[in-house]
């Protein structure tokens, strides 16, 4: 059902900081700028061999991210995996009994379709399935 990690996103207070240390120090590529509106966040995509670090940035302080980073700081957000077909996956998954936050997909970056599983499900590691966008 998967096909590989489609990249891990990072919870940052300011992209602008965040990409002196994953662009300019570690050398990472920057593959663009992004805000996804929807889901109050701006996102930085660096690529890493197959997969890709996502950087997200809060857009006010109603974002999801922005309550993560109140809680929990910046850090780790959750993990991407990619699929080919996500209707079929969230079917999998919820056949195999693990809750979704999303029951049906919402858009992400740079057109993708996204479906969360629920942390309670996955052992506290918020888990992304990702459908690349054509
Ligand atoms: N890691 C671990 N647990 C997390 C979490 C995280 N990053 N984010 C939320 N949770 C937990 C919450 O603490 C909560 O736990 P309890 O039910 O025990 O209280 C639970 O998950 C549900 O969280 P919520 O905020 O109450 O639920 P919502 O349905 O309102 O939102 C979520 C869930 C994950 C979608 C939202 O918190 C979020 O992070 N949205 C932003 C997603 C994002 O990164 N978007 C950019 C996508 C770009 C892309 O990848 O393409």
């Amino acid at each position: 059902m998967l096909k590989k990690i489609n990249h891990i996103g990072i919870a940052v207070i300011s992209l602008d900081e965040a990409l002196l240390f994953y662009r300019d120090n570690l050398g990472m590529v920057l593959q663009g700028i992004e805000e996804v509106a929807e889901q109050k966040v701006k996102v930085a995509m660096l690529q890493i061999g197959e997969a890709k670090i996502e950087l997200l940035e809060p857009i006010g302080p109603d974002s999801p991210v922005a309550k993560f980073l109140e809680k929990n700081g910046p850090g780790i957000h959750h993990l991407a995996y990619e699929v080919d077909d996500i209707m079929q996956a969230i079917a999998r998954l919820e056949q195999e009994g693990a809750r979704m936050i999303d029951r049906t997909p919402r858009n992400g970056a740079h057109g993708t379709q996204i479906a969360f599983v629920h942390p309670k499900s996955s052992g506290g590691v918020l888990t992304e399935l990702c459908q690349a966008g054509h």
